[in-house]
């Protein structure tokens, strides 16, 4: 039997954490650039958070609080440093959050000493994630997340209900609690995102109403509300502003992401989309900008996928699926987008505003038909050859 001290075990994850990390060679679409290694990993969980290191109530050195997943991921960029607040899975299927800093975008994560206690003010919560945060103009810094408690009313033991806990912060220490945001019209809520700026005076919302746990029904894609007190947050009309679309990569249902971008054209959302496969769900992420005036409104949205699962990417404990609810931009116009594959760990993609603007903004639209896909295509290709000619 090989049993680690406690000297490896620390040893080990100090190495996994101060690890580089490349720009990966293997991929190239202009738009943006993935990298070698995860940032997070449940092995970058401490393991103080994991093992007993007492001998006497553990002889054998066993794990007795393992991790099973680090996955999505809220993130800001904060005095130069990279802050990251992601979902830690426990083996137990219970989901909690901590802070995670580095002064590097794509390595050198370090998680705080110990992990976020949010104050418990919902006594049904059985479970927390995915939470978004956004630096608010009003000097906050909020994180929405999904709090999931049992759906007393339906005997179906996996029956839940999802909805938007809200908190703040201005130093990621210490924590207030607000209630839970009440949508009157949409009986669930989940990947809720709030705006940076007021709207009108007021707080503003991305929501994804949904009939259930699961499937969003009725619901027809992001949302978006305003609220007056976010102190006791209720939106009472909802607007629509990316939709779900058949045969397009949100058929199933989407989500807004991480909190928008500001640009000079139109605030720029990284979302998610989900079609349904003979091997279940295909979660990819998608972009759409809103404009600057009306934030509901969608002004520009390219065609198909932004980031979709690759190679080891694909498989993991919910498998072919990427999901972003956090990216950041620093003081070079750099745009980091933090994002989870399979949720089992978390990756980074680099790309700057300006490419991420021209991608959103000159980006083909998805005409809906093949037949108007391969015309596209071939008047592509048709512009294309004069350059290759040249070149
Ligand atoms: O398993 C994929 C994702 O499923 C949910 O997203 P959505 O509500 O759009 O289906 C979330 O639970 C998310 O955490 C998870 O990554």
């Amino acid at each position: 039997m090989i049993q680690k001290s406690i000297e490896q075990l620390i040893n080990e994850q100090e190495a996994l954490i101060v690890r580089p990390n490349e720009v990966d060679g293997n991929f190239y679409n202009g738009i943006y650039e993935r990298f070698t290694h995860p940032v997070l990993t449940r092995d970058h969980v401490p393991v103080c958070w994991r093992y007993d290191f007492d001998p006497e109530t553990n002889p054998y050195g066993e794990e007795r609080l393992g991790i099973n997943a680090v996955l999505n991921s809220g993130a800001i960029y904060m005095n130069g440093r990279y802050y990251l607040v992601p979902r830690i899975e426990g083996n137990d299927r219970k989901s909690f959050f901590a802070v995670c800093e580095s002064d590097n975008p794509v390595s050198g994560f370090r998680f705080w000493d110990e992990p976020v206690q949010l104050p418990d003010t919902e006594p049904d919560e059985t479970n927390v994630y995915d939470m978004r945060l956004t630096q608010h103009e009003d000097g906050y810094i909020y994180g929405v997340f999904c709090s999931e408690s049992k759906d007393k009313n339906n005997s179906d033991l996996s029956a839940a209900v999802a909805a938007a806990g809200i908190v703040r912060t201005k130093d990621l220490k210490t924590w207030e609690r607000l209630p839970n945001l009440v949508t009157l019209h949409s009986p669930q809520q989940r990947n809720v995102v709030l705006h940076p700026e007021f709207v009108d005076g007021k707080y503003a919302f991305y929501t994804r109403p949904m009939d259930d746990f699961i499937d969003t029904g009725s619901g027809s894609g992001i949302g978006f509300g305003l609220c007056d007190d976010i102190t006791h947050p209720v939106i009472d009309q909802e607007k629509m502003t990316s939709i779900r679309r058949y045969h397009q990569i949100t058929e199933a249902k989407n989500g807004a992401g991480a909190v928008p971008i500001k640009t000079d054209k139109g605030w720029i959302h990284i979302a998610h989309g989900v079609r349904n496969t003979a091997a279940g769900l295909r979660y990819v992420l998608y972009c759409f900008a809103c404009d600057l005036n009306d934030p509901s409104k969608v002004i520009a949205e390219p065609g198909g996928l932004f980031v979709g699962p690759r190679g080891a990417e694909r498989v993991g404990d919910v498998s072919n699926v990427v999901f972003t609810n956090g990216a950041v931009v620093n003081d070079n116009g750099d745009v980091y987008i933090y994002y989870a594959s399979s949720d089992t760990r978390l990756h980074v993609a680099h790309t700057t505003l300006d490419r991420l603007e021209d991608y959103v903004f000159n980006g083909y639209e998805d005409p809906g038909r093949s037949r108007d896909c391969v015309t596209q295509r071939v008047e592509l290709i048709r512009k294309n050859k004069r350059f290759i000619e040249k070149a």
